[in-house]
C-alpha cells in the first residue's frame, strides 16, 4: 500500500510539471517546448593575471556558472591579441576548451579573451599573462635521446655491442650528426626529447619527422607517439604517452596492440636456401606474434655476411603497437626483385608530408585527447613486410623538428 501511494505521488508530480495528463489524447505532444522561457546566464570569473616562462604551459581555468542552460552545449573560445607586420590588431584563436593551457615562445604580456556562448547569449572576461625571460637557449630539434629499441634488420650489423649503454652512446651522437638511425621492421623505434614544449598550435600542424628512406623505396610510413610531461618531472612517463591517429588508425586492416617477439637466430644453423637466387636463408630468424601467427624473416643475399638481430639483447624479445597494412606489390613477375610499395596520406613520418598536429593524439581506447603541447616523441615502425631482395620494409630515424620554433627574444 505504501508503495502505491509513493507511485501516485511521484505520477501527480509528472502530470504537474506538464501541465497534463501524460495519456490524455487531446493533446499535442508537438506543443511541448522542452525549452526553458528563461534566457540562459552565464556568470565568469576569470583570474586577473598569470605568470609563467618561456615555453612553459600555465593553466587557465576560469568558473564558468550557467544557469537556465540545459540541454545547451556552451560553446568557448580563447583568443589572443596578436599584432601584424603592418601594426594592425587581430584575435587570433588559441583554444576551443574550457581550460586553457596557454604557453608562449616569446617573453611578453599577453591579453587572452574568453568568449563563452550559450545559444544566443554572449560573456566575455579577460586576463593578463606575463611570460618572463628563461636566459635558455632552446633548439627546435629533438637533440635528447630517451631510448632506443630497433627491431631486426640486415643494418642492425652496424651496432656491434654487446650492451645497451653502449649503442645509446652511439646512437646519441648519431642524433646529433642527423645521420641515418635504422629501425629495423616492426616495432622497432627511437624515442626523443625536446628541450622545450613544442606549442599545440591552435588548427595548425606543429612538428615535422624527418625520415631517410633507403635508395629502393621512396616513402615508407613510420608511427608517431607524443607526450607531454604533464607531470613536469622532466621525464616521459608511461602514461603520458599518446598515439598519433593517422590516415589508417580506424581502418579495418589496422590491428592494435599487436605484438612481436624476435628470437636470435642460431649461428652455427645451416643456411635453408629458397627457390631464388636473393634467398640465403628462408629460415633465418624467427618470430610469433601475439594473434598465433609465427614465421621467419629471411636472410637475403644482400644481407648474408651480416647479423639482424641486435646483439645486445637477449634471446628473445617482444615489441608492442599498432601494425598498419601497407599495400606492396611485387612488380617482377614474382622474382621479388622489384616492388611498388603504398604509402599514407597524413599522420606518419616517412610520408610526402610527415608533419604532424598534435590534436591527432588519441588515448588507448581511441579518444581523442587534448595536449597542450609534446615534449617527447617515439617514433616507429609499424609494418612487418618483406619486399624481396631489398630486404625487410624500414625507414631510418633523422630528426624531429618543432615547425613553429621562434628563435628570437
Ligand atoms: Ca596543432
Ligand atoms: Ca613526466
Amino acid at each position: 500500500m505504501k508503495k502505491y501511494i509513493k507511485y501516485s505521488l511521484y505520477v501527480l508530480a509528472f502530470n504537474a510539471f506538464f501541465g497534463c495528463s501524460s495519456d490524455d489524447p487531446k493533446e499535442d505532444p508537438v506543443s511541448i517546448d522542452p525549452k526553458p522561457a528563461v534566457d540562459p546566464t552565464i556568470k565568469l570569473s576569470l583570474k586577473a593575471d598569470y605568470t609563467v616562462e618561456r615555453y612553459k604551459a600555465v593553466e587557465v581555468n576560469p568558473e564558468v556558472v550557467i544557469e537556465n542552460g540545459s540541454g545547451l552545449t556552451p560553446q568557448y573560445k580563447w583568443t589572443l591579441k596578436v599584432t601584424d607586420k603592418a601594426g594592425a590588431t587581430k584575435d587570433s584563436v588559441i583554444g576551443d576548451a574550457k581550460i586553457l593551457h596557454f604557453i608562449a615562445p616569446l617573453a611578453n604580456n599577453y591579453t587572452v579573451d574568453f568568449t563563452v556562448t550559450v545559444d544566443k547569449v554572449v560573456k566575455q572576461a579577460s586576463t593578463k599573462v606575463t611570460v618572463s625571460e628563461t636566459g635558455k637557449t632552446y633548439n627546435s630539434k629533438a637533440l635528447t635521446l630517451l631510448d632506443y629499441l630497433p627491431s631486426p634488420h640486415y643494418g642492425m650489423d652496424n651496432y656491434e655491442f654487446a650492451t645497451k649503454a653502449e649503442v645509446l652512446e652511439r646512437v646519441r651522437e648519431e642524433l646529433m650528426e642527423e645521420s641515418m638511425i635504422p629501425l629495423g621492421t616492426f616495432g622497432g623505434s627511437i624515442s626523443v626529447g625536446f628541450d622545450h614544449t613544442v606549442i599545440n598550435t591552435y588548427g595548425k600542424r606543429d612538428f615535422t619527422i624527418r625520415m631517410n628512406s633507403s635508395s629502393t623505396v621512396k616513402f615508407t610510413p613510420v608511427s608517431v607517439y607524443v607526450a607531454y610531461d604533464a607531470n613536469k618531472n622532466g621525464l616521459a612517463d608511461d602514461n603520458e604517452w599518446y598515439e598519433i591517429a593517422g590516415s589508417e588508425y580506424r581502418k579495418s586492416s589496422t590491428v592494435k596492440n599487436y605484438e612481436v617477439t624476435y628470437h636470435r637466430p642460431n649461428p652455427d644453423k645451416v643456411p635453408v636456401a629458397g627457390a631464388l637466387d636473393w634467398q640465403f636463408d628462408k629460415e633465418y630468424l624467427k618470430w610469433n606474434d601475439n594473434k598465433s601467427a609465427n614465421g621467419f624473416i629471411t636472410k637475403t643475399a644482400r644481407g648474408e655476411y651480416n647479423n639482424y638481430y641486435p646483439q645486445w639483447m637477449g634471446d628473445s624479445y617482444t615489441v608492442k603497437g599498432t601494425k598498419v597494412s601497407l599495400p606492396v606489390k611485387d612488380v617482377s613477375d614474382g622474382s621479388g626483385k622489384a616492388f611498388n610499395v603504398g604509402t599514407f596520406e597524413w599522420g606518419y613520418g616517412g610520408i610526402k608530408d610527415p608533419s604532424i598536429d598534435i590534436s591527432w593524439a588519441v588515448d588507448s581506447n581511441g579518444n581523442k585527447v587534448h595536449l597542450p603541447g609534446v615534449d617527447f616523441v617515439k617514433v616507429y615502425v609499424p609494418t612487418l613486410i618483406e619486399i624481396g631482395a631489398s630486404d625487410l620494409l624500414t625507414n631510418f630515424f633523422k630528426e624531429v623538428e618543432d615547425l613553429n620554433f621562434t628563435t628570437g627574444k
